[in-house]
């Protein structure tokens, strides 16, 4: 049985259309996805669609449609994206499915049996766009702390989630288990929440009906983010418990922007402590993207639509640069000029040059085919080492979602490969006929290494490493034991690569 690996993405919201925000977590999950099938990994990678609430309800209003119409409409676009992404999704779920619906009054019923969920009454500020509710003295300046904006006094008859008996529980876990919340930055904002105290906690609403009604009482939905949460287990069939979810569950890691942190880090945990279901092993909270310097606005017209990057230049340049630019967890900044400047350097000149460079020269000297290597040198040695060391090192970066630091190990042994073509100086040893042995083991080590550079790339840039790995002659699938060394057989035909990256030259927008 292999071991299994579960991780997701938030379901996103069907009021907006996807942009570079969105279109970061999940690639992040894709490569994490890809990353763990090729290290033998059982992987079950979900995403979906967040399609209840009074901002669907509104927006389909204002739009003249049903809010279910308007959802089918919207999350067609999330799909084609994810699909031009080549994201490779085990399972899509969408919360006005019936599958879901049916876990969350599952889930519901059954935190309410244990007395965990009880009928009051609810005062408080509400902020419809973050749709969360404030204290007083959580208010700046009298308006939402997240977003600014004006704030509504509510007063409503309401279901609440004794989110308060739990705090000790939450706290002792999250301080017993220093990976559950990530950054550590984050996981300290959260001990400070958690500390100073939490209230219990308003799950349902009668201001609007777009929404999964309260079991027993239809005059009540259920609070969006107890049913959103909730995508989490009913993709995997809960409320049976057999199957995928007692499979997968708990997750490996839920991937988030860290505006919706304490719905995962606090609220979801909270809920299932109450139901007695394994909490998440992590949860990773990755920075924001500002667009050349300023937050990504419909108003400011910033949005940065991932189409078009990707008409422009390409899906894998896309990938590459949203994983490489920013390390995970920290803000970021998308420029065109950033983009291209990695495009050039990194992928054109460096991973690019050294594939045309490496089987240009195979061509010239051993007719396309790759050589039998004699006994390694220092030099290849220390090449060689470079590259196993790397398998090693990107494995413990994988885990730790440091996409950025894995990609710059990588490229470390690309740089050293241009490095080993300049210091070995295949051209001269050509002219001698007593070192056609020394260049067979310079053209083998440098079609090995990136043979094996290729194979880890498959999971940030997939076309792009099968292209390259096909001009290596290497055809197997991209899985654990093709990342040995030494598996390219002497004989192999490979073939002179075109550029994988021709430099863009205009000058960017
Ligand atoms: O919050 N930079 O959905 P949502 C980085 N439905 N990431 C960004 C971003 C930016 N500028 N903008 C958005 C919801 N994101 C809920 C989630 S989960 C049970 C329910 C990403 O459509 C980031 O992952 O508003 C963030 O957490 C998510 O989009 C919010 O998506």
């Amino acid at each position: 049985m292999n071991r299994t690996y579960y991780i997701t993405t938030p379901i996103y919201y069907v009021n907006d259309v996807p942009h570079i925000g969105h279109a970061y977590t999940t690639l992040a999950a894709d490569v994490l996805a890809r990353y763990k099938k090729m290290r033998g990994y059982d992987v079950f990678f979900l995403t979906g669609s967040d399609e209840h609430g009074q901002k669907v309800e509104k927006a389909a209003n204002s739009a003249g449609e049903t809010p279910l119409e308007l959802a089918d409409r919207v999350v067609k676009r999330f799909q084609s994206l994810w699909e031009r992404l080549d994201i490779d999704y085990t399972d899509f779920i969408r919360t006005t499915q019936e599958r879901h619906k049916k876990g969350v009054s599952h889930l519901f019923t059954k935190v309410m049996e244990k007395g965990d969920i009880y009928l009051g009454e609810y005062e408080d500020w509400y902020c419809t766009p973050c749709e969360a509710f404030w204290t007083e003295t959580q208010l700046m300046d009298g308006k939402c702390p997240d977003c600014n904006r004006p704030v509504d006094k509510l007063k409503e008859e309401s279901y609440f989630f004794r989110m308060s008996k739990y705090q000790d529980q939450l706290l002792a876990h999250i301080e017993a288990n220093p990976d559950f919340i990530q950054p550590k930055s984050r996981r300290n904002e959260i001990i400070s929440f958690v500390k100073e105290g939490l209230r219990d906690l308003s799950v349902s609403r009668t201001s609007f009906t777009w929404g999964i009604p309260v079991p027993g009482n239809d005059k009540h939905v259920i609070y969006v983010w107890f049913d959103a949460l909730t995508n989490y287990i009913t993709a995997l069939g809960y409320p049976d418990e057999a199957g995928n979810f007692g499979t997968y569950w708990p997750v490996d890691v839920h991937l988030i922007g860290k505006d919706i942190l304490r719905f995962h880090a606090v609220y979801w945990p909270t809920f299932l402590m109450a139901a007695e279901l394994p909490l998440p092993r992590k949860v990773f909270a990755h920075g924001w993207w500002t667009v050349e310097g300023q937050k990504m606005s419909k108003s400011l017209q910033n949005v940065v639509e991932p189409n078009m990057l990707i008409e422009k230049y390409g899906v894998d340049a896309v990938r590459y640069f949203l994983l490489r630019e920013v390390p995970f967890g920290l803000d970021g900044d998308f420029s065109h000029t950033a983009l291209v400047h990695r495009i050039n350097s990194d992928l054109a000149n460096d991973l690019g040059n050294l594939l045309s460079r490496s089987t240009a020269m195979t061509s010239k000297y051993f007719g396309g085919v790759v050589p039998e290597p004699a006994a390694l040198q220092e030099i290849d040695e220390a090449y060689r080492a470079k590259t196993v060391e790397m398998v090693h090192q990107v494995d413990g970066l994988m885990d730790e979602q440091a996409f950025s630091k894995a990609l710059q190990c990588i490229w470390e042994v690309i740089s050293a490969g241009n490095k080993y073509i300049d210091e070995t100086a295949p051209w001269t040893l050509a002219k001698d006929p007593d070192k056609k042995d020394r260049l067979a083991t310079v053209m083998y080590c440098l079609l090995e290494s990136q043979r094996i550079v290729n194979t880890l790339l498959s999971a940030f840039m997939p076309k792009t490493a099968v292209k390259a790995l096909s001009c290596l002659g290497w055809t197997s699938p991209a899985n654990d034991t093709a990342l040995a060394w030494g598996l390219l057989a002497p004989g192999t035909v490979i073939a002179k690569a075109e550029p994988l990256f021709p430099r863009i030259e205009e000058k960017p927008e």
